[in-house]
C-alpha cells in the first residue's frame, strides 16, 4: 500500500486529498478544503498566495505521514524570486486587467504565426508571456516560478519548472520541448529567470526540516513534480479506453479537446485558436479554453445564492433557448456582475434577456453546450482524430443538466467523472513514479463511479441554436 498527498489548487478552492493505493484499490479522502479568494489591492487583483500556502500546510499536517506529496494548480500565474530566493511582490491573478492590449501588440510586432509556431498556444490575454511584459518587478527578478513550483519551493527549497505548466507560458517551445530562449530574447524578457525544466514524475526535493516541523510531518518526505498544470493532471486521470475520446475538464474553466501524440500548428488551427499544451508522457493537450462554470459562479455571487443544485434543477425545467449566448465573449472574462453582462450580451445581439434566474442559468448551460459542440467538431476536423465518447471530469461532472445537454448537443455519449480528476492524476503520477501503479487510466476506470449520459432529443434544436448564435454574433463589432 502507498499513501500520497495531492495538493490541488483550483481558481475557486484549494484542497489537499489523501490518496491510498492498495493493488487495484484506490481510496480518495478530502483531507482539507479551503476557499481561494482573490484580493484586490491598490487596483490590482492578486492571489492570496500565503493563505494558499497556509491551507497547504494545514492540509499536509492533517494528512500526516505520506509516501510523497505533489502539487498542481491553475496555469500561467507565477511568483518572482530575487537573488536571495525571496518572493518579490504578490502573484497577480490572471483575470487582472494589467495585460490589456499587450497580446495584440506582441502579435502585431512578432507576428501571431511566429508565436504560434513556437508555443502553439491559444491566444489568451493572460498567458504568462503577456503578464511578464506588464510586470514592473521583472528587473529585480532572478527566478520565475509558476504557482505549483513556487509552493513546492517553499516546501523543499528546490527550484524547477515542471513541463506541463511551463507549456502554458508562451515561452516554451512545444516542438523542441525546451524553453524558447530566442523568443524570450526577442521580447526583451530575461532568460535567466527560467529554471531548469523537470518532467512529471521527476523528484522535486524533500520537505525542509523546519517546514516539516511546522506542519507536524516527518522531515525529508519526498515531493514529486506531478503534471503540475491542473488540467494536465485531470486529463491524465480521464478514465478512457483507447484513443478515440474527447474530454472536457470542467471547473471554473471548461478545457475542451483531445489528447494527441504531437502538436497541430497549422494556420487553420491558429485561426481556430486551439492550444497545444504539454501532457503526461510527452502527449499534447489539444484544446480550447471555454469560459466555463465561471459565468455561473459569478451569477451565484451576484445573486447572493448558494444553492446550486436547486438552481440547476430549476434550469432543467426552464424553457429551452430563450436566448443564446457565446460564453467566450471577452465581456465574461473579468469578475463582475455576470447577470447584467448576460443581459447586455442579449441586448447587443437583439435578443430578449432571460426572464428569471432559472432561465439565465439555462441560457449559460446551453451556451456552454453549444461552445463544447463547436469546439469538439473543430478539434476533430483540425487534428483528424475521430472520437466516440466525451469524458467530463472535474466539478462540472456533477452538473447533470449540463452533461445531458453536452450529450444532446454533440450527439455523443458523455461519461461523467471523476469529479476530483486533477487530484487523482496528481496522486497517481506520484504513485507511478514510485513504481506502485502502471496504468493510471485503468485504475481510475475500475475504481471511480462514472455516470453515462446518452444523447437524446432533438439535434435539430441544437443545430438551429448554433446557427442563430452564429448569425447574431456575426453582426457584433470586433473586440
Ligand atoms: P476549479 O478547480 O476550477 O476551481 P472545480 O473542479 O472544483 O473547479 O469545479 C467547481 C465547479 O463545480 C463549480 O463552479 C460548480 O459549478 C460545480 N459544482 C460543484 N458542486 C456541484 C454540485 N453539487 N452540483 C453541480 N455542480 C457542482
Ligand atoms: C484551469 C486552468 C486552465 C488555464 C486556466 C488559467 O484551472 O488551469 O487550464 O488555462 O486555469
Amino acid at each position: 500500500m502507498s499513501v500520497h498527498a495531492a495538493v490541488d489548487l483550483g481558481a475557486s478552492s484549494g484542497r489537499v486529498m489523501t490518496v491510498r493505493i492498495d493493488g487495484d484499490r484506490l481510496d480518495l479522502t478530502e483531507t482539507h478544503r479551503f476557499a481561494n479568494r482573490p484580493v484586490r489591492v491598490g487596483g490590482t487583483l492578486h492571489w492570496d498566495v500565503l493563505a494558499l500556502y497556509r491551507g497547504v500546510l494545514d492540509g499536509l499536517g492533517r494528512a500526516g505521514r505520506v509516501d510523497s506529496i505533489g502539487i498542481d494548480s491553475w496555469a500561467v500565474d507565477y511568483g518572482l524570486l530575487d537573488a536571495s530566493g525571496r518572493l518579490i511582490g504578490n502573484p497577480v491573478h490572471y483575470r487582472d486587467e494589467r495585460t490589456a492590449g499587450i497580446m495584440e501588440r506582441v502579435s502585431a510586432e512578432l507576428g501571431a504565426g511566429t508565436l504560434y509556431q513556437v508555443g502553439g498556444l491559444q491566444f489568451l490575454p493572460f498567458n504568462t508571456i503577456y503578464q511578464l511584459l506588464a510586470d514592473p518587478l521583472l528587473d529585480r527578478a532572478e527566478t520565475l516560478l509558476l504557482i505549483p513550483d513556487l509552493l513546492a519551493y517553499w516546501l523543499t527549497g528546490s527550484v524547477g519548472a515542471e513541463v506541463t505548466n511551463a507549456s502554458t507560458t508562451g515561452l516554451y517551445d512545444v516542438r523542441a520541448g525546451s524553453w524558447a530562449h530566442d523568443l524570450a530574447d526577442r521580447l526583451g524578457l530575461p532568460s535567466r529567470i527560467l529554471p531548469a525544466l523537470r518532467p512529471p514524475g521527476a523528484p522535486a526535493g524533500t520537505l525542509r526540516a523546519d517546514v516539516a516541523a511546522e506542519a507536524g510531518l516527518p522531515g525529508a518526505t519526498p515531493v514529486t513534480a506531478v503534471a503540475s498544470h491542473d488540467t494536465a493532471s485531470a486529463v491524465a486521470a480521464v478514465p478512457a479506453t483507447g484513443g478515440r475520446f474527447a474530454y472536457i475538464s470542467s471547473g471554473t474553466w471548461s478545457l475542451v479537446g483531445l489528447e494527441l501524440p504531437r502538436p497541430v500548428l497549422t494556420e487553420e488551427s491558429r485561426l481556430a485558436n486551439f492550444t497545444n499544451e504539454g501532457g503526461l508522457d510527452g502527449t499534447i493537450r489539444y484544446l480550447r479554453n471555454v469560459m466555463g462554470l465561471w459565468i455561473l459562479q459569478e451569477c451565484l455571487r451576484a445573486w447572493g445564492e448558494s444553492d446550486l443544485p436547486a438552481l440547476l434543477a430549476a434550469a432543467g425545467r426552464a424553457r429551452p433557448f430563450e436566448a443564446v449566448i457565446d460564453p467566450d465573449d471577452p465581456a465574461f472574462l473579468p469578475p463582475g456582475d455576470m447577470p447584467a453582462r448576460i443581459a447586455d450580451f442579449c441586448a447587443r445581439t437583439g435578443q430578449r434577456p432571460p426572464t428569471g434566474r432559472a432561465e439565465a442559468v439555462r441560457t449559460v448551460l446551453e451556451g456552454l453546450a453549444l461552445a463544447y459542440r463547436r469546439t469538439l467538431r473543430d478539434a476533430v476536423r483540425l487534428s483528424g482524430q475521430q472520437v466516440d465518447v466525451v469524458h467530463v471530469v472535474g466539478g462540472g461532472a456533477r452538473n447533470a443538466p449540463l452533461c445531458q445537454m453536452t450529450a444532446d448537443a454533440t450527439g455523443l455519449p458523455v461519461v461523467a467523472g471523476p469529479v476530483e480528476a486533477a487530484a487523482l492524476g496528481n496522486a497517481l503520477v506520484q504513485a507511478r513514479a514510485q513504481g506502485v501503479v502502471s496504468d493510471i487510466r485503468a485504475l481510475v476506470r475500475h475504481s471511480e463511479r462514472l455516470v453515462t449520459y446518452e444523447p437524446r432529443g432533438d439535434r435539430a434544436a441544437w443545430d438551429a441554436a448554433e446557427m442563430r448564435l452564429a448569425e447574431l454574433t456575426a453582426e457584433l463589432p470586433p473586440d
